[in-house]
């Protein structure tokens, strides 16, 4: 599981008791872009094994909004990031997730949104979104993206909120979900926004292809997996291209720097979401690049809405997607880390202040059906 640090209302004894051997964590309180020292890596390493557990994955060290937009100071940031991958190596910490998103990391609208059985789950609402982005932030061009329709309905959905729902929204999605590394007002926010004029797909493409030429290397010569955590929601939003959402993608950033230190986080909540992405062949096409897994199932509608199901449900074929990588981590001889991805607000936690997707119960649930699902499928291969 995921462990946000000592200030993490879930504690290590509770992630432990859900079944954990390994812990995915970051040093978030190192800011954006400067090395992480040997000494602070190592730090949270003991906190980690004195709690029974080692810290197997980085999620994430995180990319500097510079390195995406090749602007001023974006080639120390880059040797900065090689320092914080080889004092990570030095501690024998040898997977990193990261992303490459522009400006916003993951993006929801509704934090507790209410489901059937009254557990309270992650949704993206486009209408909502739509809302924020024409009547809110009112972003030059921002209309001319959507069709009459969804205008229409964004219109309706705005009329119908009161300012305090208007409020959330906006910090909803400008705030920083746990674990995003960028918090915003809205002034703040349209300037960032405004940094990536003149960067289409292919000038962000080409950023992030030169990011991992500079790094791979490094990678490759302390024994570094990087692991890419897709786009979420996996398709241009705010006018900003997104990179990282299909096979394609993939498969370009796979031409351009071959290293198998060149891998995926293989996040089946963030590429469900478009029904093109087949998932179960997406594990076999990059079965030899997945070093990281994050489990859950996004559910979406015609609306292009989505919501974060139960994980054996919703729109992911997690079946289909669990045997695929039970045979490739037979294939491989090893076993590939696995978190269980969100998880609904649920039990005693609807009492207590949680990160939004990351309460102790959710999760919990959630990990010991997946790990139901992963036991069955390799008795029955067996
Ligand atoms: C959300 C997470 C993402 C992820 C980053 C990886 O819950 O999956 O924030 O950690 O995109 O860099």
């Amino acid at each position: 599981m995921r462990w946000y640090g000592p200030n993490d209302p879930v504690s290590l004894s509770d992630i432990r008791q859900a079944g954990c051997t390994g812990i995915v964590s970051a040093l978030h309180h190192i800011p954006n872009g400067q090395v992480w020292t040997v000494e602070e890596i190592k730090k949270r390493q003991a906190i980690v094994e004195a709690a029974g557990m080692i810290w197997n994955v980085v999620e994430s060290v995180p990319v500097h909004e510079a390195i995406k937009t090749q602007t001023e100071g974006f080639e120390q940031y880059i040797e900065n990031y090689k320092q914080s991958l080889t004092n990570l190596a030095h501690c024998g910490i040898n997977i990193v997730t990261y992303n490459f998103m522009p400006v916003l990391d993951w993006t929801r609208t509704d934090l507790a949104y209410t489901v059937e059985d009254g557990s309270k789950a992650l949704r993206f609402e486009k209408a909502a979104f739509i809302a924020f982005e024409v009547f809110m932030l009112k972003r030059a061009g921002a209309k001319e993206a959507y069709t009459t329709e969804e205008l229409q309905r964004a219109q309706t959905r705005f009329d119908g909120m009161s300012d305090e729902d208007k409020l959330l929204l906006q910090r909803n999605i400008i705030a920083g979900l746990p674990g995003s590394e960028e918090s915003f007002t809205l002034e703040k926010f349209q300037q960032a926004l405004d940094a990536y004029k003149g960067i289409d797909a292919g000038k962000l493409r080409s950023n992030l292809i030169y990011f991992l030429q500079q790094i791979i290397p490094i990678a490759d010569e302390h024994g570094v997996k990087m692991v890419i955590h897709p786009d979420d929601p996996p398709y241009p939003i705010l006018g900003l291209p997104r990179v990282v959402s299909a096979k394609a993608d993939i498969d370009a950033l796979v031409a351009a720097v071959p290293s198998l230190n060149n891998g995926l986080c293989f996040c089946t909540g963030s590429f469900g979401v478009r029904p093109d992405n087949d998932l179960p062949a997406m594990v076999r096409h990059f079965g030899d690049r997945i070093n990281f897994v994050h489990l859950r199932a996004t559910k979406r509608n015609e609306h292009g809405d989505f919501y974060e199901d139960n994980h054996l449900e919703g729109d992911v074929p997690m079946y289909d997607v669990v045997k695929e990588l039970v045979h490739v981590m037979q294939a491989r001889h090893l076993s590939i880390p696995m978190r269980p991805d969100h998880g609904h607000q649920m039990l005693d936690d609807l009492k207590k202040k949680t990160n939004p997707g990351y309460s102790a119960i959710g999760r919990l649930r959630g990990l010991a059906e997946l790990r139901g699902l992963e036991f069955g499928i390799i008795k029955a291969l067996e």
